[in-house]
Order: C-alpha cells, then sequence, then structure tokens
C-alpha cells in the first residue's frame, strides 16, 4: 500500500500495484490511518491508569522485575509477543528474553494462529513456510480444495487468486461447516461437522487409492512411510467417512477424483487448524497431497493460508518458546552456539524451552508473577478467556505496550505508548516467505516510543551485559547473521535488495544468490531429502455436544473487525451477533446468550439457513458479554499446544 502525509497531518492511504495483492487493499487496509491521529490514541505511559512519565513507568518496571526474579527466579518473569510485529520487533523481543531476562517463559499470539500447520509443515516437508510456491500459482490450479478458510473476508486482496482460478474454469471445493461468501463462490461446499476434516482428508485418501489415483512414481521417488499411511487409510471408507463428517459419499469422490486430475492445490487455515487435533488434520491433508503427487509439481502443491500481517516471520525469530532465530531449536547444541555468540554471552546462559502461549497464561500469578505483552490482547483472543483474565489480573506485575489501551492494557500495572506501522521501518514476511518492507512515513506524535525503543532501555537498565539496539535497520542487519545458516536463512536478505526486488523469498543465504521462491521441486529439506508420510487416526473434539449442551460453537472473522478489534471497533461499526438455524426456533434480532461450561456470551440472532443445524457462529473480536472467548475450551493439540478455538459444545437462550 502507499501512503502519503496531508498538508493536515493526516495520511491517506493509496494502493500500488504490487504482485502480492496487485493493488487491491481490504476495508480494514483503506481505513487503517484512521488510528493513527484518532482520540483513543495513547499519548504518555499509563501507571495503574494514571499518566506517568518514562522514567517512572521504567523504573517501576525495572525495579519489579529485579524484586521478583531475585525472590522467584529467573523464569518469573515472561514475555508475550505476536505475529504483527515486525521481524526485527520479534527478532529483539526473543533476545529480550533470553539474553536480558534470562527466562525461558516466552510465547507469543502466533501459537493460536498457525502453529498447526507449521508444526505439520516441519513433520512432513522439515519446513514451514506457508506456501511453498508463489501465490500466483493458485490461479492456475485446475483443482483447488479451500479447507476452513474464509479469504472472501479474511484476505480479501488474496481473494482474486481464486476468483480467477474459476473464471479459468478451474474446480474450487470449499470445506467450511457454514455456507460462506467463499464457499458459496466456488464450485462445490462440503459442510461437515465441526472436527471433522481429518477423517475428511483419510476419507479422500482412501479414495484415491481404491480409484488407483496415487502417484506411485512420486510416491516411490520422493517420500518415505508410505505404507503406513496407505494402511491408515483403509478404515476410511466411504460410507464410514459420510457418517463421521455429514459429507455425502458422491462429493467425496467428486472431490477425490477433481483433485487427481492435473494441477492441484490444497490450501488449509484456521478452521482446519485451530482443533486440539490441528496437526494431524494438516497432515493428513499432507499425506493426501504427497499421494497425489503434488508437493513440488509445478502449480500444485499444499499451503496454509497466512494470519496476522507477521504471520510467518512472526514464528522465524525466536519469540516462540522453543525456538531461536532462523527458525533454529533452542535445545539444538549447535544453535545454542551459534547465537551466543552473535549475542556476546555464554551458551549455557541462553535458558531452554519455555511453554506454549495459553499454558503461560495458566501459570499466571503461580509460578509467574510478571508479564510484559507486546501486541498481543489476551483478555479478548485468549481460549477461555474468563480464566485468563483472572490469571492476568493476579500478576505482581502487567506491563503492555500499545497504542491504544486494549482491554488487556485496561487492566495493566503500567501501559507504554509505542508507535503505529506507518511510523515506523522494518520488514515482515508475508505467508510466500517473501520479505517485504514497512517504511516510516512520518514521526510519531511527541512522547511515544518504539517497541525496539522500549526493550533497548529495559535491557540496559536491566544491567544486561548483551547489547539492544533501537534502530531497526541495525537490527535486521543482526537477524541477517543470527539466522545464517539456519532454515529461514535471510542472511542474503537486505532491505536494499527488498526494496529493488519487491520482496525477496527466503531462504537467500547470501546476498549475490536469488531468493527461493519455490520450494521442494527437487528435494526436501529433510534428513534424507524426502517427504516424510505420517500415519495418523481421527479422533472426536475435545468437548462432545451433550443434552445439556446440544450444539457446537465454532468461532471466527468477518469482513470489518480484526482480531481482538482493539484496532477496528474504534473505527468500523460493527456489532456482535451469534449465528444460528431458523429450525433452533429463535428470532431475527433476539437477544440470546450462549452458554458453555465455562461462560457465557450474549448477543443478538442472526438467522442463516444455510448453516448447520448443529452448529452456531460466533465471531471473536468482541470484549465484555459479547465475547466469544467467555466460552471457548482451552483443550491444547499434544504438539503444537494449538487451543480448540474452532469447536466447542453450548446450549443457547432466551434473555
Ligand atoms: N476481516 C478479518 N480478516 C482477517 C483477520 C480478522 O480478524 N478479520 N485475521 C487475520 C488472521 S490473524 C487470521 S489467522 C486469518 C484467518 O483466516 P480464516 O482461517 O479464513 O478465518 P476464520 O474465520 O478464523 O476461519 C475460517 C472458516 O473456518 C470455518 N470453520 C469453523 N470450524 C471449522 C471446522 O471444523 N472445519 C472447517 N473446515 N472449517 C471450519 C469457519 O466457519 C470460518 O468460515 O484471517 C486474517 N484476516
Ligand atoms: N475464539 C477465537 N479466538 C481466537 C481466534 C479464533 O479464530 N477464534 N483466532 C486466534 C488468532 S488466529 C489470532 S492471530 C489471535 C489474535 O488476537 P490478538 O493476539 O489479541 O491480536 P490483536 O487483536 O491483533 O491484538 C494486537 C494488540 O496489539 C496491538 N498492536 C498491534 N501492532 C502492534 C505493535 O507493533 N506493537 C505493539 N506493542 N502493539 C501492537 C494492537 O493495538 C492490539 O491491542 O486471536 C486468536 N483468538
Ligand atoms: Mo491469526
Amino acid at each position: 500500500m502507499t501512503l502519503r502525509e496531508l498538508p493536515s497531518g493526516k495520511v491517506e492511504v493509496g494502493a500500488r500495484d504490487f504482485p502480492t495483492n496487485r493493488g487491491g487493499l481490504c476495508q480494514k487496509g483503506w481505513t487503517s490511518a484512521e488510528l493513527l491521529d484518532h482520540p483513543d490514541r495513547l499519548r504518555t505511559p499509563l501507571i495503574n491508569g494514571e499518566p506517568a512519565t518514562w522514567d517512572e513507568a521504567y523504573a517501576l518496571i525495572v525495579s519489579k522485575i529485579v524484586d521478583i526474579q531475585s525472590s522467584h527466579g529467573r523464569d518469573a518473569v515472561a514475555v508475550f509477543g505476536g505475529g504483527g510485529l515486525t521481524n526485527e520487533k520479534c527478532y529483539q523481543l526473543g533476545k529480550f528474553a533470553r539474553a536480558a531476562l534470562r527466562t525461558r517463559n516466552i510465547d507469543y499470539n502466533g501459537r493460536f494462529c498457525m502453529s498447526s500447520a507449521a508444526a505439520a509443515g516441519n513433520r512432513s516437508f522439515g519446513i514451514d513456510r506457508g506456501l511453498p510456491f508463489p501465490m500466483a500459482d493458485i490461479s492456475t490450479a485446475d483443482t483447488l480444495l479451500v479447507v476452513g478458510a474464509n479469504v472472501a473476508e479474511t484476505m480479501p486482496p488474496f481473494a482474486r487468486y481464486l476468483t480467477e482460478q474459476r473464471q479459468d474454469g478451474g474446480v474450487q471445493i470449499v470445506v467450511d461447516p457454514r455456507a460462506t461468501a467463499t464457499a458459496r463462490a466456488g464450485t462445490l461446499h462440503l459442510q461437515p461437522t465441526p472436527g471433522t476434516d481429518l477423517a475428511l482428508a483419510l476419507g479422500l485418501l482412501h479414495i484415491v487409492i481404491a480409484e488407483g489415483l496415487v502417484d506411485q512414481s512420486y510416491v516411490d521417488a520422493r517420500t518415505t512411510g508410505w505404507d503406513q499411511v496407505r494402511a491408515s487409510a483403509s478404515a476410511y471408507w466411504p460410507a464410514r467417512v459420510e457418517q463421521i463428517t455429514g459429507v455425502p459419499v458422491s462429493d467425496l469422490e467428486f472431490t477425490a477424483r477433481s483433485l487427481a486430475r492435473g494441477r492441484s492445490i490444497i490450501l488449509t487455515a484456521r478452521g482446519a487448524e485451530q482443533h486440539s487435533k490441528g496437526v494431524d488434520t494438516v497432515t493428513a491433508f499432507i499425506n493426501l497431497a504427497l499421494a497425489l503427487g503434488l508437493p513440488g509439481r509445478p502449480g500444485s502443491g499444499y499451503g496454509c493460508l497466512t494470519g496476522q500481517g507477521n504471520g510467518q516471520g512472526g514464528r522465524e525469530h525466536g519469540q516462540k518458546s522453543d525456538q531461536l532465530p532462523g527458525y533454529r531449536k533452542i535445545d539444538d547444541p549447535v544453535a545454542r552456539e551459534h547465537m551466543a555468540a552473535i549475542w556476546g554471552m555464554d551458551s549455557g546462559d541462553i535458558p531452554g524451552a519455555g511453554v506454549s502461549a495459553y499454558e503461560l497464561l495458566d501459570t499466571l500469578g503461580t509460578s509467574t508473577k510478571a508479564l510484559l505483552v507486546f501486541g498481543s490482547n489476551p483478555v479478548v483472543s485468549a481460549p477461555n478467556a474468563g480464566h485468563v483474565t483472572q490469571r492476568l489480573k493476579s500478576l505482581d506485575l502487567l506491563v503492555v505496550c500499545d497504542f491504544v489501551l486494549s482491554e488487556t492494557a485496561a487492566i495493566a500495572d503500567v501501559v507504554l505508548p509505542v508507535t503505529q506501522w506507518a511510523e515506523e521501518d522494518g520488514t515482515m514476511t508475508n505467508l510466500e516467505g517473501r520479505v517485504l518492507r514497512r517504511r516510516a512515513l512520518r514521526r510519531p506524535p511527541p512522547g511515544i516510543g518504539t517497541d525496539l525503543a522500549v526493550i533497548a532501555e529495559l535491557a540496559s537498565r536491566l544491567g544486561s551485559g548483551v547489547r539492544f539496539d533501537s534502530e531497526p535497520h541495525t537490527v535486521f542487519e543482526e537477524l541477517r547473521r543470527a539466522t545464517a545458516g539456519g532454515v529461514a536463512d535471510y542472511a542474503g536478505v537486505t532491505w536494499e535488495r527488498v526494496d529493488a526486488e519487491d520482496g525477496v523469498f527466503w531462504p537467500c543465504p547470501a546476498v549475490d544468490r536469488a531468493g527461493t521462491p519455490r520450494l521442494f521441486e527437487s528435494t526436501f529439506p529433510t534428513a534424507s531429502g524426502r517427504a516424510n508420510f505420517v500415519a495418523v487416526e481421527h479422533r472426536p473434539v475435545a468437548e462432545e455436544i451433550s443434552i445439556e449442551f446440544p450444539l457446537y460453537l465454532t468461532t471466527g472473522r468477518v469482513l470489518a473487525q480484526y482480531q481482538s478489534g482493539a484496532q477496528t471497533r474504534r473505527i468500523l461499526p460493527g456489532k456482535v451477533f451469534v449465528e444460528l438455524h431458523p429450525d433452533l426456533g429463535f428470532a431475527e434480532g433476539e437477544m440470546v446468550r450462549v452458554i458453555s461450561r465455562r461462560g457465557s456470551m450474549d448477543a443478538p440472532v442472526r438467522l442463516s439457513p444455510t448453516i448447520r443445524q448443529d452448529t452456531i457462529f460466533a465471531p471473536f473480536h468482541y470484549p465484555g458479554a459479547g465475547r466469544a472467548n467467555s466460552l471457548t475450551v482451552d483443550a491444547l493439540d499434544p504438539i503444537s499446544r494449538m487451543p480448540e478455538f474452532k469447536v466447542c459444545a453450548v446450549r443457547v437462550e432466551r434473555v
């Protein structure tokens, strides 16, 4: 997008013809500048809700951290980051936790976002890059299978690739319990019971095997583990899968046969992934793609659609509890030595792996006494949010860096006001692994800090022996060295190249080497060079419906609101609602209370004749009585630790 500062000081948003969005922006993009000078913008630090100086705020934070760490140990102070932060901030936040606080406890909201697809990608392909091919490939696919993504509302500029794919005569199959705008636009809509995509994928693989559609020469040459996976699919015959998922056998057959013809792409997003079996579900779709010989073949493959602005880069540079920069593992001795040399510390002083986002939030007030939040609003967005809010309130110290008083900032001991996107330089990495620039267009209002400056100042006041820079370009140069030789290798990416080449695709190990738009063409970055088939089994949702709680609740997004709503509710009006089937006996607009084992939510009814009768939907963008996460269950995937945001059992009552 392009930005221009008008003589009035306001910022005007325009769109330039960029290869990924082709000049398109969604409504949130067009209106994003309105928040820059919004009256709700924070302009001074706050201590217990009262304006304070930066010096007072820093002094309080540092004295409390020192006290807490000396009485309860270093791990009693934790950091919570976000996938919306620039690469430079993500890198610096991970370094701050490990090298300045020397705590193992750092994790981030990306755990709630793409962690299941990331874990599955690593397990099967040896790498986690959302799309292993450029986005434009999507419009050339003969068949596109879109599982649990509502791109018409969540990625409007990207949705053009789907439109083009259909206009070129491609078959498009959308899997969603709701007839979303995306599902309605496709060739075929599969409407499974929430939480049954794993059985669906196994059922499709069963048909592919039974009908002789496996690409055996690809399987022999490029994969391992096929025999076990073939055997595991045998129990998922079509009639049984219809019974589990509610998807008719004829639709399963149509889907399997379409995917086996020509160029095919399978895409997943949060609908398939935000489950306590999210990793295995994605794995089952990857197994299907491998059996059909898709990954690495031109115009074909498997990909995971991205979440936040820097959803991809956010998971590469060390704000994840088990990770060091460049997608290195924190328990790998070689990786620890490499980072210790760059940070100028002893590798033995780098802490080990911490726990995942929800598990961390669950320890607040017990083993964790202080939390520093950068770029997330867990009071609204965490699962079982009533419980999480209690935990946050029981901390000795909660610090939130934000530009507005989010619901989480509102209960913080100290709030630090920081710059917004138009006021800072840096880089972000999109779902294709393409590193892009963010440019400062104007100076921030007086009195406002930057995330990088806050981190550097805290590190220095904490007496850190390790140096922290606050200038984004210098931090990026350090990040290049830190990622050199890692999976997500940015060593050859410079800001100048990013500008000149409209982005550079990682891995890019040297400045004189091109980036890597396409992965897997000849080999997979696994130990054997082959992709791994991993046998998986379907399993039920964590909380099944019952007489007391007879409906499935699923949650997600609407076009006009962004995430926890901290940024968009202030500029785009919109009301909470709960979408349900007319046969449940409620009237349009009627106020209802949705109740789960954990809490309740009040909202007016929006009737939808096309949603499954056993399923209701609520957006998670709203706080207070309309907070959908008061209801959600905190069951976690055993591998990714992703919460089951997409299914829990509820009942609906008149208020
Ligand atoms: N307008 C808007 N756009 C956004 C965001 C936003 O907040 N607002 N957030 C961004 C972020 S961080 C993310 S992660 C992406 C998310 O992008 P998406 O994944 O497209 O968004 P969701 O609405 O969470 O979920 C997609 C669909 O999954 C369906 N679903 C629910 N349960 C199941 C299930 O069991 N199986 C299947 N197959 N589908 C199911 C829902 O009905 C929903 O339509 O959007 C990004 N874009
Ligand atoms: N029920 C349910 N819950 C969900 C989901 C779901 O589908 N259903 N989806 C999950 C997903 S995919 C995600 S990504 C999360 C998102 O939920 P959150 O993690 O809460 O993300 P945001 O709402 O984007 O919150 C970002 C906060 O950081 C601030 N902020 C933005 N940029 C910056 C920055 O550069 N620096 C600093 N310091 N602050 C910044 C914003 O003003 C805002 O207050 O929600 C998860 N929760
Ligand atoms: Mo997300």
